[in-house]
This record gives C-alpha cells, sequence and structure tokens, in this order.
C-alpha cells in the first residue's frame, strides 16, 4: 500500500471495513456541465494531500471537536477515489450502488467532491432509510429542473433530491443574493415543502432554533455545498455569494445537529482550488471537515 488517504489513514478496500467506521469517499466529478470547465474536480486530491499536514498534531486537542485528532480520525475509513468511468449516467448508477451498500450496513458517509452533482448519488443511495430528512447548506436554491438538457448537473440537485420518495423532508440554509434560480423555482421549492432560511433569517436564529426546525425520528442528511459559507472565510468556491454564515455558525450547526439528531451522511463539495486565497479556503474546508468526521463518529448508529 503506497497511497495514503485522508490524514494519513491508509486506504482502505471496500470489503475490509469494521462496523462502526465511518467511509470516507472521493469523487473527482460526476455529473458536469457539457462545455463547461470543471474546477472543481482537482479538489479531492488537493483536500487529501494537506490534510497529511496534521500526521504530527495527532495528539493535538482539537477545540472545535473536544477531542483529540487521533480519536476523531480513528473513526473514520478513507476507500478512496470512487473509480469513474466517465459515463455520468453509468458512474451515478455504480456510486449509487456502492453508497446503499454501506448504508444497508448501517455505515455512515462521507462523500467529497468535485462539483455538487456529486451530491445526487448519495442521496439516491439513501433509499433503504425509508424516511430522511436533508439540510442543505448552500448559498443557491438548486432546483433547476434542466440546464442545457441536462438533469442531474449542480444546479438541479435539490429538484432530484424531492422526486424520491425516501426524502421525507428538506431544509434549505444559507440562500442569499443572485443564483441562476428564478422565482419558479423558489415556488416550486416552497410548494413542496421546502423549508428555506434564508443568510438574513439565519441572523435571527441560533443553531439550536435550526436544527429544532428539523423532525426527530428521522435521519438526517447534510448537503453540504462549501459556497453556503461566508467566501471571506471560505474563498475557494466557483460561485462565491458575499455574506452567509461563518464557518463557526455552521461548524456550531453541525455539532449540535450531530447531538440531537441522528446524521446518515455528509457530501462536501464545490471546493474550487484555483480559487483559493493564502490557503484560506483550504484550512476552513479542512477544519469542516474535521468537525464532520468527529460529529459522525459520536452519532449513534
Ligand atoms: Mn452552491
Amino acid at each position: 500500500m503506497t497511497e495514503k488517504g485522508f490524514f494519513n489513514l491508509d486506504i482502505s478496500p471496500i470489503n475490509s471495513i469494521a462496523q462502526n467506521k465511518t467511509i470516507m469517499i472521493t469523487v473527482p466529478t460526476i455529473t458536469p456541465y457539457k462545455g463547461r470547465k470543471d474546477n472543481c474536480s482537482s479538489a479531492t486530491k488537493i483536500l487529501r494531500e494537506a490534510s497529511k499536514k496534521f500526521d504530527n498534531k495527532k495528539k493535538s486537542w482539537d477545540f472545535d471537536t473536544g477531542s483529540s485528532l487521533e480519536e476523531t480520525i480513528s473513526s473514520i475509513i478513507d476507500i478512496g477515489n470512487f473509480s469513474l468511468k466517465n459515463d455520468p449516467e453509468r458512474d451515478r448508477e455504480e456510486l449509487t450502488e456502492i453508497l446503499k451498500t454501506f448504508i444497508t450496513q448501517g455505515k455512515k458517509i462521507i462523500v467529497l467532491g468535485g462539483d455538487d452533482s456529486v451530491s445526487i448519488p448519495p442521496i439516491f443511495s439513501l433509499e433503504p432509510l425509508k424516511s430522511v430528512h436533508i439540510l442543505q447548506i448552500d448559498a443557491h436554491l438548486d432546483w433547476k429542473d434542466q440546464i442545457d438538457q441536462e438533469k442531474f448537473g449542480r444546479s438541479n440537485v435539490m429538484r432530484r433530491a424531492s422526486e424520491v420518495n425516501w426524502v421525507k423532508g428538506i431544509t434549505q440554509i444559507g440562500l442569499r443574493g443572485l443564483g441562476t434560480s428564478s422565482e419558479k423555482e423558489l415556488l416550486d421549492a416552497k410548494k413542496w415543502g421546502v423549508n428555506i432560511l434564508t443568510s438574513l433569517e439565519l441572523l435571527e436564529l441560533e443553531v439550536q432554533d435550526v436544527v429544532k426546525t428539523i423532525p426527530k425520528e428521522v435521519s438526517v442528511y447534510i448537503s453540504l455545498d462549501l459556497d453556503g459559507i461566508n467566501p471571506s472565510e471560505l474563498p475557494s468556491v466557483d460561485s462565491p455569494v458575499p455574506g452567509g454564515p461563518s464557518l463557526s455558525y455552521i461548524i456550531a450547526l453541525i455539532k449540535e445537529l450531530g447531538q440531537q439528531r441522528k446524521i446518515a451522511g455528509v457530501n462536501f463539495v464545490e471546493f474550487s482550488p484555483i480559487s483559493d486565497i493564502n490557503d484560506l479556503g483550504l484550512n476552513a474546508s479542512l477544519r469542516l471537515l474535521t468537525v464532520i468526521c468527529s460529529t459522525l463518529a459520536h452519532v449513534s448508529p
């Protein structure tokens, strides 16, 4: 085994995974819009490499997680890159099937993109749970039915999520500014029953208030688009929108959710290395990822 995984963990073969572990898989790209540059496809390699710099800090106390880094990563299994065939439909189906196997085994999943289209297969893989609530953190609505005839791209994610019968509820937070959505998409989302909390509405809400809006007794899946976070703290995204919740707010929210609800998995998408400034976004992203790993480790199965 030569290649090392996140936090210098060994990359593990799929069939050797113990119970009570969280599966981490990287998916550099899945359904990019044709004719557009995919700036997020190099994210997984860069994030995985950068996480290795904490190798000499494993005994350090992590003030965000309330544990040592060593304890956090002991619960994680990095299974490496999903092997792409560069046939989007087939790739989506294969990724969905792989993840569904883990979900059926009661394991939690962390899926790292890649652009936001990487979020769709993990949401589809939650079918065995039968009843799921999605918390989407994003500056954008992502309720477009299609763009250039593509229905599974980065702007179609929440529309596709709303169409599967195991997604019983959706909360979308952090929306702000101007995206590609028009009023039509907003009305469609509201008609479906999405609880939308804009970035400005979040100003009035403690993280506990947000968590209280999410039903108990269902599994919660976090669809995290990094552009949901204030770009002054996390500039490494393709479609930055000024304003938005702080990194600390989102860290506190994820931790609170982990304490109050059962989290089935997380996708972590839209890291765009070429837009970064002095590794600000890289370091913020690794912080978030560490908190996500720690939070999932403490969610009871
Ligand atoms: Mn977005």
